[in-house]
């Protein structure tokens, strides 16, 4: 299966996106449809499609993806008040965009359960 989704195209300046930090292995941007004053994603600019392809291998990058996104939530003011982060997986998980990504919500009061 092709590991190639519009994030790539992001990651490639194919199409435009509100880019809010980018290193060698990650890039972050806002999310097109926010569900919170502050929501980005978080993504490897290596194309993994779930969670479930996390391998010993490549599971670096995951954790490379929380220090950017507690990076981005104490430099735009939420460390505080606190933030979360999701990764969906999957049809059940409510994934959309098969290339690995950490959604980071904040700027509200979010509720639990997410649904
Ligand atoms: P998920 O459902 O967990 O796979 O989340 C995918 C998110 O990606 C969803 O919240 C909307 C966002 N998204 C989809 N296409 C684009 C896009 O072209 N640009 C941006 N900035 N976000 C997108």
């Amino acid at each position: 299966m092709s590991s190639e989704t519009i994030f790539t195209k992001i990651i490639n300046r194919e199409i435009p996106a509100d880019i809010v930090y980018e290193d060698e292995q990650a890039l972050a941007f806002r999310d097109i449809n926010p569900q919170a004053p502050f929501h980005v994603l978080v993504i490897p600019k290596t194309a993994i499609a779930t969670i479930n392809d996390v391998t010993a291998e490549n599971a670096h990058l995951v954790g490379h993806l929380y220090v950017v996104a507690a990076k981005l939530a104490k430099e735009h003011g939420f460390a505080e008040d606190g933030y979360r982060v999701v990764m969906n997986c999957n049809d059940h998980g409510g994934q959309t965009v098969y290339h690995l990504h950490l959604h980071v919500l904040a700027g509200k009061e979010m509720g639990w359960p997410p649904y």
